[in-house]
């Protein structure tokens, strides 16, 4: 592993802080991010037990946004349709907004946040509480075989991703579809957006690294979506190598060549990255001194795991934000962990609520824009730090 970037000593992201635990001394860890240039794999390199971050009190809640339920519920239409599954598993079903959208009699998912599974138990949805594993793919799918697998956003979380192939390969049917939805390196890189790097985020793919991650499991990628997901994912559409059935798109290998020809492959682009990100930095912080300086009242919008990144990173604390909002149950009343910004229960924005809105979810700015028209047109403005710091 080729270091290249250092985002200092960092906080989990998702262990958002109660009042009487503003005062304890917060679990940290060095936040460094390489490069293996023999399998193009971008990894953090100091890691965090699984189960320090996914456990019973897990904050994260997919249904949160009206873009991922909107889109997980077209997504749900469209599988159905192209592969016709008998049986779709999910891997990290969450809080069920992609698997509520499957027949219950034909879905199985799998949640090791006990607080999530919950949600969809109630829903009688059969999800397996636990991380998956051989252990876990033998249990479950020993008699049944599964024709379709899903999983959005949790290959990334996973260190050992061997297990996890291992364990696909024992439920996937002969000619079942594994479909994975991750950010792509190559949009983060792009964009700029260092915030994807955290301790949940242990790996960031590319085509081109997964495409080698697969290959011992008998395994290939035949088709993909670029979608706008989290500011630019790749959905993989995976089979076994001995399915014929599916045809390798030319979607593949035009992925291919754009990373290759944006640089993936050499250490040199991770190293202009990294030296962006520093500029990056120097600008985030020259716009909060300046509205500071200015007496410009300033809060936080989408209190995300990826802000804890950006806050730690630029030294933004609660003398800079006073509030961040957002609609989370479990994360209102609580405070973001490092910068200690108190999360409160969103309303509305009005115009004497902020003068400044600092974007910890721009991801979701079109979403999030379309809701505020009001403060907006009021002369309210947002602080984005993606693509590159500025005022909008
Ligand atoms: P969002 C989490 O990352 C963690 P985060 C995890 N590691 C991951 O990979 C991704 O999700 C998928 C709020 N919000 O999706 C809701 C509003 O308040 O960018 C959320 O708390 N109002 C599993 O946390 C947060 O913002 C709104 O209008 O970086 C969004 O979090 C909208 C749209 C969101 O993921």
């Amino acid at each position: 592993m080729k270091k290249f970037l250092d985002l200092g000593s960092q906080p989990l992201a998702n262990s958002y802080l109660n009042k009487n635990e503003l005062k304890k001394k917060e679990k940290k860890f060095r936040l460094i991010v390489g490069f293996d240039p023999k399998n193009y794999l971008v990894s953090i390199l100091n890691t965090v037990p699984k189960e320090k971050m996914f456990n019973k009190n897990y904050p994260y809640k997919s249904s949160e946004s009206f873009t991922m339920r909107n889109q997980f519920k077209k997504l749900s239409t469209k599988l159905i349709k192209r592969f016709k599954p008998k049986l779709l598993l999910e891997i990290g079903s969450n809080d069920g907004a992609f698997i509520g959208n499957i027949n219950k009699n034909k879905a199985l998912g799998v949640e090791p946040c006990k607080n999530l599974a919950l949600i969809t138990q109630k829903k009688g949805y059969k999800t397996f509480s636990d991380y998956w594993t051989v252990k876990l793919a033998k249990k479950i799918t020993q008699k049944n075989k599964v024709d379709l697998i899903y999983s959005a956003n949790t290959l990334s979380h996973i260190k050992d991703y061997s297990e996890i192939f291992r364990a696909i390969n024992i439920s996937l049917s002969e000619k079942g579809i594994l479909v994975l939805e991750d950010p792509s390196l190559l949009e983060c890189i792009k964009k700029l957006a260092y915030d994807q790097f955290y301790c949940e985020h242990i790996y960031v793919f590319s085509t081109i690294a997964l495409q080698k991650i697969l290959e011992p499991f008998g395994l290939e990628i035949f088709d993909i979506d670029n979608i706008k997901t989290h500011g630019g994912s790749n959905r993989y559409y995976i089979k076994r190598k001995t399915n014929k059935y599916f045809k390798i798109t030319k979607r593949v290998r035009n992925n291919v060549k754009k990373e290759v020809k944006f640089g993936l492959k050499k250490f040199m682009t991770y190293k202009i990255f990294s030296r962006k990100v520093e500029k990056s930095k120097k600008k985030l912080k020259d716009i909060f001194k300046k509205l500071i300086f200015q007496r410009k009242k300033i809060i936080g919008y989408g209190a995300t795991a990826k802000s804890c990144t950006v806050l730690n990173y630029c030294e933004i604390s609660n003398s800079n934000i006073k509030f961040f909002y957002d609609t989370t149950s479990f994360k209102i009343g609580k405070y973001l962990p490092g910068s200690k910004i108190k999360i409160r229960k969103y309303k509305k924005l009005e115009i004497k609520d902020a003068d400044y809105v600092f974007l910890g979810a721009w991801n979701f700015k079109d979403e999030i824009f379309k809701k505020e028209k009001i403060f907006i047109s009021a002369g309210g403005k947002f602080i984005s730090h993606v693509p590159f710091p500025r005022i909008i």
